[in-house]
């Protein structure tokens, strides 16, 4: 698919990532911060203990030899095999590079562990974890990156291990009775199978049905792996779980392209729902792209960071990428095989250490004008509409997108900005022309930042705020 490198093509015309080169076009909006931080064999770019390896193979253990952990794929995908093959419409939103990097019309960089469902269920794979790098044009705060992890996982079983008594059936119910067993974990899960999505057409109800609980019993088990010591340990000082409060998850109705019916698990941690995963029973339409035929089972995508922040107590997602040993060194007391202990018996919790002090910039612009401007004055906020088709609405006027805004700064203090958040959002009664103000937090993980470097970073912003996005500095 990449053109073979020759001397009369124009170097401003190709991009080469990790030694493949790509067509650049119109489409084409992977900034060079994004670009020099691809690895070429992303098996998690991390040293041992890191914690996203730590949480990785606690969950790889605990599913044990049934599941085959593939190698993380290569970044860049086709938009075939990230959005087309999972029944993506050419209209989603999050197709759109305000929320995805493309490398050109036909590449992107895959914006979900989904992109090689096709891949793996042709090469023979029924049950396998397959963990990446992910990629997201998105807001800037404590829980949003541009580059995350999410592990992808899926089960498929032949028709025949359906059948009444077969495997799947002897499978769910052993699982069911070992979670009823630990008298630790309340599921809510009034769910209407109509809000969660039908059956598929070309499916027994009655597999699909068990199908359904095959996933349900596995996660829950998951989730009780996760969070249940965990939960035990806090909720009675690490008493035995007698007089713990049971752990709750709910499943709560979704919609994927590539699922029916589709879920979202959250757990209640430290009193709040946490959503962790989207799941459900894969299309028919995935499994004939990768011709297969007569088998049926489900997928799930979780993301790592996410979980390993409420795990191990880690309080902003830019932690997973520093370098410093006050960081890294706290998960280095593990005791062997998924190490979610120290040496103790106790569990890992991430000790913060001194914060640095945050300083504040606000940038105020007026949107440029264009020629139709049907200015509303409702605010667009977060612009991330995940995988599913709850789409959000996006940017209401003008060619302003917030995902623009959020990659200059993101493209030119790198991890310096720690959030960035609207504060004002004004359209002038006469001129209907639209300003907005953003404040930005420059802070540190690891050290004191200066504010004369902090002023130049600043003016470094603001300057590609008005030469890229033309917007105009009030
Ligand atoms: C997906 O990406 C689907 N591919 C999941 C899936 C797989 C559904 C298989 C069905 C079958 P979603 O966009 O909701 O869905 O992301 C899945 C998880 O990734 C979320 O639950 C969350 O834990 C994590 N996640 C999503 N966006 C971010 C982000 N910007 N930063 C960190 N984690 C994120
Ligand atoms: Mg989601």
């Amino acid at each position: 698919s990449s053109c073979p490198s020759s001397s009369n093509s124009k170097p401003s015309t190709t991009q080469t990532v990790l030694g493949r080169e790509y067509k650049v076009d119109d489409y084409t909006n992977v900034p060079a911060s994004i670009l020099k931080r691809l690895t070429p064999n992303p098996d998690l770019p991390y040293k041992p203990n890191h914690p996203l390896q730590l949480l990785r193979s606690q969950i790889e253990s605990h599913f044990g030899s049934n599941y085959h952990p593939m190698a993380s794929p290569f970044p860049v995908v086709t938009t075939t095999l990230n959005f087309e093959d999972l029944g993506f419409p050419d209209d989603h939103p999050g197709r759109s590079p305000t929320d995805t990097y493309y490398l050109n019309r036909q590449n992107c960089l895959r914006t979900h562990t989904s992109a090689h469902e096709v891949e793996t269920f042709a090469k023979g794979e029924q049950r396998w974890l397959l963990t990446a790098d992910v990629y997201r044009r998105d807001e800037i705060d404590s829980s949003h990156y541009p580059i995350f992890h999410q592990m992808e996982g899926a089960s498929i079983f032949s028709h025949e291990d359906y059948r009444v008594g077969g495997k799947v059936q002897t499978e769910v119910e052993e699982m069911e009775s070992r979670l009823s067993r630990s008298k630790l974990l309340e599921i809510e899960d009034e769910v209407d199978l109509k809000m969660a999505g039908d059956y598929q057409k070309g499916h027994d109800p009655r597999m699909a049905a068990l199908a359904v609980r095959h996933l349900k019993a596995t996660l829950n088990g998951l989730v009780l792996e996760l969070f249940g010591e965990r939960h035990r340990f806090e909720t009675s000082g690490g008493a035995t779980g007698s007089q713990a409060e049971p752990l709750k998850v709910r499943w709560i109705p979704a919609t994927f392209p590539f699922t029916s019916p589709s879920y979202e698990v959250e757990v209640w941690f430290r009193g709040k729902w946490l959503e962790i995963l989207g799941c459900g029973v894969v299309m028919e339409r995935t499994l004939e792209r990768a011709n297969v035929e007569g088998k049926l089972g489900w997928a799930f995508g979780l993301g790592l960071e996410r979980i390993a922040m409420v795990l191990y107590s880690i309080p902003d997602i830019r932690l997973f990428w520093t370098e410093d040993k006050r960081f890294l060194d706290q998960f280095q007391t593990s005791t062997g095989g998924g190490a979610k202990r120290t040496s103790d018996g106790g569990l890992i919790t991430f000790k913060p250490y001194s914060k640095f002090p945050p300083c504040y910039k606000d940038v105020s612009f007026w949107l440029p004008q264009t020629s139709t401007t049907t200015t509303s004055s409702t605010s667009p906020s977060s612009s991330s509409q995940g995988q599913g088709t709850e789409a959000k609405s996006s940017s209401s006027s003008s060619s302003f997108h917030e995902n623009d805004f959020f990659e200059v700064v993101r493209d030119t203090v790198g991890d310096l900005a720690e959030d960035v958040v609207k504060i004002d959002d004004f359209t002038h009664p006469k001129t209907s022309r639209r300003s907005l103000c953003y404040r930005i937090n420059y802070r540190s993980m690891d050290r004191n930042l200066e504010n004369e470097e902090t002023n130049a970073l600043h003016s470094k912003v603001v300057e590609r705020l008005v030469n890229e996005l033309k917007l105009e500095i009030r």
